[in-house]
């Protein structure tokens, strides 16, 4: 018999193992050496379909063309692939017709598509990615490889990239650090991290994915694998990127650029978007731990209205249940809800609950009893129930991987939905537990067939969670958007739910934290977030909460929020001058409010993240690679936050082209950093040249009027320039029916004229007609405007602002010297 040469075990010394991770993370394997093996060269390939099988004798390697620009490597070290099931990539995801090729020459397998090339070498099965150009994007620094896990069984999974000297990285969710990754290395596995700070990790989610940039090209890589798993980005080996778990499938999709944006929409394209959310949750949410009682919730709720500060969302946190019972009501506190929210939507709020996963081992409690008749509840290894202390006391705590449980669960909102709530905060969904943290491995897990340890499933828990709450409520809720928000996720997470970056704190820190966070979840395929405002924990002063309504008011979810323990914070808290200027920035938030639904659209549509930072506008600028203060809001508005109390003036770096001032008009020149005062009333925000920056007028909260103008802010340029509005009901699932307007907004100036055309797209009709047009930054004083050929006598011009109004649907404005 032949002897077996195959996968021969390297034995290596831990010290000299460059890939000797778990070493790192966990001192007590030092002892033992770490047995990886290692892919032997490939000797043969088969195809079927889109699928192609490499395999070196045993192990076997799958490619999978997925479009023409996504390919997907999976890894069986002895040759057997798991089943092939992803909480991340819906089911109902079509391949893209995608055309491809594999050639084989004397050193390689070749995988073409019309995009780019997938190379598997003949000498050591390194993988390689190359786009047409044969510039090649992404090569492996070893080949793939795993170690046997004996304790669970299954492996541990590797797989190392060499990293080039000015390769940067973006991603990886929510981490609070720089938002460049080169250089670090990090650990996913979701916790309850109250008061975080700077570089702590893992936080509360598991995004695997990350965006490359070398030489000015992107490319990204989603390691789909739900068990713990790390990334280091050239901090062990300075020439190497590495990624790794503790237990499934060595198993990523390798995404071509060559924009960031390319990745990331392409990113979007198999891990889904965000539904639109109902219009009102792009308003102003306040919440506390805990608005109660009644009468409290009343009081605040009044103040918004008294105070005349814009607000939509209002929140319940744990304590309006009784004895933190999950769909429960502590009826002392508030004795009749239905009517409570009621009122409160009568005057234009809208309430929402939270819910945790731990149900309270109570035989009196229904919703226990039904959990535990139905075997609902998560079991331990040798079929104990999994128990853990959280908010309620003793808890048992559902099996969200269970299709049938998460049916059950999303069926419980019955009453909160027929009571009038409108929304549901999923929190502690890590899981999280007092004392232990979480479960233990050994739980065990239905993972909707495919069954698993806690180690597997631990990721995906909040978000099956949060995917239970969503799938509920659509249902009942009829045709009517959802709102939910989550703490816990995994990638696809936004097909669910809105996110908060979780336990912040009330410290000039945590709003740079929070500005780098939100950028990160956007860029990593988590595009409705926002922080608590004003920081968790601690006290902010009324300058710190200001500036951090300002941020708030280019998060694409604007709530404050604080602990139990803090003193009272609303937005009219800290006296004058803060209540005017919050004041003031609410109402701003209300005024962009259809460009900002526009901005949501075309994340949903198109897959664009909503926040960009400044390497998205030009990645070829290594600089803009370690910016991370200033981002654009849609690719309209860029903003820069002003991070440091008592700060006149700071400097912001603008993309290159022409921006204007948003709160003076002045041009300024991009391309480089310009020094804009900031005084306490104003945050640097400059609007791109040739925007058209549609504005509703200041509202209490969404729907208090009925629009019957909209006002087009018009930002002159002498170049053509495209905007667009998106418009539709705002809370039904009707634009799935195409039922839905986009205006779209070209303008482009010359010497003798300045031009604005207007087409529409879509079955939707919006009620009102009317427009009024401010234009600024003309550089020539108007003699003549026509709009569809009609003359227009009636406009103001000061400050080369030009004002007019016109009350009717509109195609050509032509304004001429
Ligand atoms: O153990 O519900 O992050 O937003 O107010 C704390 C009480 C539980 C943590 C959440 C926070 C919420 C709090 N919760």
């Amino acid at each position: 018999m032949e002897e077996n040469v195959l996968n021969e075990a390297i034995e290596i010394p831990i010290d000299d193992d460059p890939n000797s991770f778990r070493h790192l993370n966990n001192p007590a394997d030092g002892i033992k050496p770490i047995v990886k093996k290692y892919l032997n060269p490939p000797k043969a390939v088969e195809q079927t379909g889109n699928k192609f099988y490499f395999t070196d004798g045993e192990a076997k390697v799958e490619a999978i063309v997925v479009t023409n620009e996504i390919i997907r490597i999976r890894l069986a070290p002895h040759g057997v692939f798991l089943e092939d099931f992803s909480y991340a990539i819906p089911k109902d995801v079509k391949p893209i017709k995608s055309e491809f090729t594999l050639i084989e020459t004397a050193d390689e397998y070749r995988i073409s598509t019309t995009s780019i090339n997938c190379h598997i070498s003949k000498k050591n099965f390194y993988i390689a990615f190359s786009d047409k150009n044969e510039y090649v994007t992404s090569v492996d620094s070893t080949s793939m490889h795993w170690e046997e896990n004996a304790q669970f069984g299954g492996y541990y999974v590797y797989g190392s990239k060499v990293c080039h000297p000015d390769e940067t990285f973006f991603g990886l969710g929510d981490k609070p650090t720089e938002l460049n990754l080169r250089g670090k290395r990090f650990t996913n596995w979701n916790t309850d991290a109250y008061s975080y700070s700077w570089g702590q990790d893992p936080l509360y989610r598991t995004i695997p994915f990350y965006v490359s940039v070398n030489e000015g090209i992107a490319h990204g890589i989603f390691f789909d694998n739900t068990f713990k798993s790390h990334f280091d980005f050239g901090l062990q080996q300075s020439d190497s990127t590495s990624f790794w778990a503790d237990g499934g499938e060595m198993q990523y999709y390798y995404i071509h650029g060559p924009h960031i944006m390319d990745v990331v929409k392409r990113y979007h394209v198999i891990t889904g978007t965000h539904p639109m959310p109902p219009m009102w949750a792009l308003g102003y949410h306040q919440c506390r731990w805990s608005y109660y009682p009644e009468t409290k919730l009343r009081a605040v709720t009044k103040g918004f209205r008294a105070n005349k500060i814009p607000c939509d969302g209002i929140y319940l946190d744990i304590d309006y249940m009784d004895g933190y019972r999950c769909f429960t009501w502590n009826r002392k506190y508030f004795p009749d809800p239905k009517k409570m929210i009621a009122d409160l939507a009568a005057d234009g709020f809208k309430t929402v609950v939270i819910i945790d996963p731990g149900i309270r081992v109570d035989d009196s409690y229904e919703i226990f009893r039904e959990g535990k008749e139905k075997k609902y509840f998560c079991r331990r290894c040798d079929d104990y129930f999994m128990e853990g202390h959280v908010w309620p006391g003793r808890c048992q705590f559902p099996d969200f991987t269970n299709p049938e449980v998460r049916t059950w669960w999303g069926g419980l909102f019955d009453e909160l939905v027929e009571m009038g709530v409108a929304g549901v905060w999923n929190d502690m969904n890590e899981p999280a537990v007092f004392g232990a943290g979480t479960f233990p491995d050994d739980v065990r897990h239905q993972y909707d067939g495919h069954r698993g340890s806690h180690r597997k499933a631990h990721n995906v828990y909040g978000m099956q969670m949060v995917r239970a709450t969503y799938e509920g409520l659509r249902k009942l809720m009829k045709n009517k958007r959802p709102f939910t928000i989550t703490r816990a996720g995994y990638s696809g997470l936004q097909r669910y739910a809105s996110v908060w970056t979780g336990d912040n704190v009330a410290s000039w820190e945590h709003l740079a934290i929070g500005n780098i966070q939100c950028q990160r979840l956007s860029m990593s395929g988590v595009p409705f977030c926002g922080t608590d405002i004003g920081g968790f924990s601690g006290e902010p002063d009324g300058e710190l909460f200001t500036r951090w309504i300002q941020l708030g008011t280019f998060s694409p979810f604007m709530r404050a929020h604080s602990a139990g323990d803090t003193k009272e914070r609303e937005p009219w808290s800290f006296g004058e001058p803060f209540t005017s200027i919050n004041r003031k920035f609410i109402e701003l938030r209300y005024r962009l409010l259809p460009y900002l639904y526009s901005t949501f659209w075309e994340h949903h549509r198109y897959g664009f993240p909503i926040l960009r930072p400044v390497v998205m506008q030009e990645q070829h600028v290594l600089k803009n690679h370690y910016r991370q203060d200033e981002f654009t809001y849609g690719d309209k508005l860029l903003i820069c936050p002003v991070l440091h109390p008592g700060q006149t003036s700071r400097k912001v770096y603008l993309p290159k082209g022409k921006w204007y001032n948003f709160w003076d008009n002045t041009v300024v020149e991009g391309g480089d950093e310009v020094e804009v005062a900031t005084p306490l009333d104003t945050i640097p925000l400059f609007v791109k040249a040739g925007s058209v920056i549609p504005e509703y007028p200041v509202q209490q909260y969404v729907g208090e009027k009925e629009i019957e103008e909209v006002k087009l802010n018009i930002y002159y340029s002498d170049y053509e320039a495209n905007s667009f509005m998106f418009e539709d009901y705002g809370e039904t699932f009707a634009y799935e029916q195409d039922i839905y307007l986009e205006k779209k907004f070209a303008v482009n100036g010359t010497e003798a004229d300045f031009v604005i055309q207007q087409s529409l797209e879509g079955l939707y009709n919006p009620r009102y007609e009317n427009y009024a047009f401010s234009i600024v930054g003309l550089p020539f004083r108007p003699l003549n405007i026509m709009i569809d050929n009609k003359w227009v006598t009636n406009f103001t011009f000061i400050n080369n602002k030009l004002e007019f109004r016109h009350n009717k649907k509109f195609h050509t404005v032509k304004i001429m010297k």
